[in-house]
């Protein structure tokens, strides 16, 4: 396997190619009502890494499909995304006052904005996904799936569960021994938080770029390993780089996770296990698509990335 896949030049070219397809389908901030447009705009074009929408393209082109035609229907996930961090940052939920380097939404927009920007992204990912003149060549099956796939993933089973998970588990005990039981049960706890609060949305961004790229059964099964493994590591990852990332690399707080006292893997089981864990994740993710061609480098360049960022 070719480890010297130049992932930041394919990371870079896919982030451009998302960025405009998000411009050229989202309402401009001039369109009415301005003000909501404006909130939206703030926030989707702060600079993110686009990983999501990057990772339904990558899944795409690893079974063999054109991908670009699909960008369309790829980069509603990235709204998805953007809306769950905005209303992340709220007061009533992680009260941040910065988010992708700049002022957090409702920092700037006030909190009714923010949450209605929130909202609006949330309609517009499913009203674009949905719209059957985009990507029009893509059968209504595999555009239906697609939305289920999103649908589910921003739910309570995902994204909105982790989140309730997230605010409302009581913090961990202090210390966890690394043989005792408790350690078990934290490793689950703090398991069954992160598949649904991080895991769900990239998994399924793998699967719809899978599933609109026209993927077979078992393609789709593999492909769904790789995306379980690689969004828990991406998640012990961030819970990394909260206690070893400083605040510009991160373009937000870091710390937060132990002034909180928030349920996060360096807190549970330390640095070290933290990594190796993460380390298994990725590795399994690499095992699930070894049949793929060479089609399936991004992808496997991708998963070595989640672990390397620094940001
Ligand atoms: C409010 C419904 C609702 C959900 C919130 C996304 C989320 C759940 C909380 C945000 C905080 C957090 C730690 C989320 C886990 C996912 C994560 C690490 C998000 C940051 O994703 P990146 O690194 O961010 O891809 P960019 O800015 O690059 O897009």
């Amino acid at each position: 396997m070719d480890d010297k896949f130049p992932v930041l030049t394919y990371l870079d070219d896919r982030k451009a190619r998302v960025d405009k397809t998000l411009r050229e389908v989202l309402p401009g901030p001039e369109a009415p009502p301005a003000l909501l447009n404006q909130a939206i705009q703030y926030s989707l074009f702060a600079g993110g890494k686009r990983l999501r929408p990057i990772l339904a393209l990558a899944a795409a082109e690893a079974v063999g499909a054109d991908a670009d035609p699909l960008l369309p229907l790829i980069a509603p996930l990235e709204l998805i995304h953007t809306y769950s961090l905005i209303h992340d940052d709220l007061p009533a939920m992680d009260d941040d006052d910065l988010r992708r380097g700049i002022p957090t939404n409702h920092r700037v927009y006030g909190e009714d904005l923010a949450i209605l920007a929130g909202d609006a992204l949330q309609a517009m990912a499913f009203g674009l996904l949905a719209d059957p003149h985009r990507a029009p060549t893509i059968p209504p099956e595999a555009r239906l799936a697609a939305v289920y796939e999103l649908a589910v993933a921003s739910g309570g089973g995902g994204l909105v569960g982790g989140q309730v998970l997230d605010l409302r588990t009581p913090p961990p005990s202090e210390a966890v021994a690394p043989d005792g039981p408790e350690r078990a049960s934290a490793l689950a706890t703090l398991d069954g938080i992160h598949a649904r609060k991080t895991g769900a949305l990239i998994r399924a961004a793998v699967r719809i770029g899978a599933l609109l790229g026209g993927a077979t059964s078992a393609q789709l099964a593999a492909l769904s390993r790789y995306g379980e493994g690689i969004g828990l590591a991406f998640q012990i990852a961030d819970d990394l780089l909260d206690v070893d990332a400083t605040p510009e690399e991160m373009g937000k707080a870091t710390h937060k996770d132990d002034r909180r006292r928030k349920w996060a893997y360096p807190g549970v089981v330390g640095r070290e296990a933290s990594r190796a864990i993460a380390r298994q994740w990725i590795d399994g993710a690499l095992d699930a698509i070894e049949p793929f061609d060479e089609r399936a480098e991004p992808l496997r360049g991708l998963a070595r990335f989640i672990l390397d960022r620094r940001s």
